[in-house]
């Protein structure tokens, strides 16, 4: 019952580094598109991560920097009309190829699949930003190779609300305790520890100083037989990178402490 059954994948972060040169970029293109002057640079968009979703995060900004936006009637539907300029950017930067899979994630998708585990995803990030992502990264099929895809709008509460975990794991029918979350973020580690959902951390150099308690493992990636990874928490059984039997013995080791 409680053997490990699936895998859940956050994206943003954890399968490929999307924020700094994707979202962030895509953003600002939609930004001059409009005819505004904001500009998101690296360090400030570090700091806007604090919110996630776009819509959120536009929101958040204005609050602190453009609070005359806000004050506009039709403010809601400017920033959904910039989200969808800006969602438009963003699906050709990644197929143009410039957001490869981190260390370990293709590897580690393709071993889990042999090995028979099931595989999601839950994100905050809008559906077709994934399966643009996952197709121009993986496979022109990779998105049909999760069985649910938990993204954006679909629940009201974003990370680190655990509504999308519990989402996915409602339309999987399946329970907490029988999966694995992949997170890279405060935000998503709580969103997934909420769910119930042991759940192992690779950080980026966004997340470094992040508060990753409760987190199966820290590390620097998940690890190529040719670039181990950096355990930076927990115990990784003289592994240098993640495979199913790593994961099994971390799963086994969380539930047991249940
Ligand atoms: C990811 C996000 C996303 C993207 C933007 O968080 O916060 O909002 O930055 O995506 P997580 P959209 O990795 O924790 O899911 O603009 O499509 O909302
Ligand atoms: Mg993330």
């Amino acid at each position: 019952m409680n053997t490990l059954q699936a895998l859940i994948f956050d994206v943003d972060g954890t399968l490929a580094d999307t924020e700094r040169d994707g979202h962030r970029i895509a953003f600002n293109l939609a930004f001059a598109d409009a005819g505004l002057d904001w500009r998101w640079d690296a360090a400030l968009y570090g700091e806007l991560l604090a919110v996630t979703g776009g819509k959120e995060r536009m929101r958040f900004y204005c609050e602190r920097h453009a609070p005359a936006f806000l004050q506009q009637a039709d403010a809601a539907e400017r920033i959904k009309a910039l989200h969808a300029t800006k969602t438009a950017h963003y699906v050709k930067l990644v197929e143009s190829g410039a957001l490869p899979l981190r260390p370990g994630v293709a590897r580690l998708i393709a071993a889990a699949r042999a090995a028979g585990l099931r595989l999601a995803i839950a994100t905050t990030t809008t559906p077709e930003n994934v399966t643009s992502l996952l197709k121009a990264s993986l496979a022109p099929d990779a998105a049909a190779w999760f069985e649910v895809i938990g993204a954006g709008d679909v629940v009201p509460l974003k990370k680190p609300a655990p509504d999308i975990y519990s989402w996915v794991l409602e339309k999987m029918q399946l329970p907490a305790s029988a999966c694995l979350a992949f997170e890279d973020s405060v935000n998503g580690l709580k969103s997934s520890l909420a769910a119930g959902l042991p759940t192992l951390v690779t950080e980026n150099e966004y997340t470094l100083d992040h508060d990753f308690s409760g987190a199966l493992a820290v590390l620097s990636d998940l690890g190529e037989p040719d670039r181990p990874f950096q355990g930076r928490r927990g115990a990784v059984h003289g592994k240098s990178m993640v495979d199913v039997d790593l994961l099994k013995t971390l799963h086994r080791s969380a539930i047991s402490k249940c």
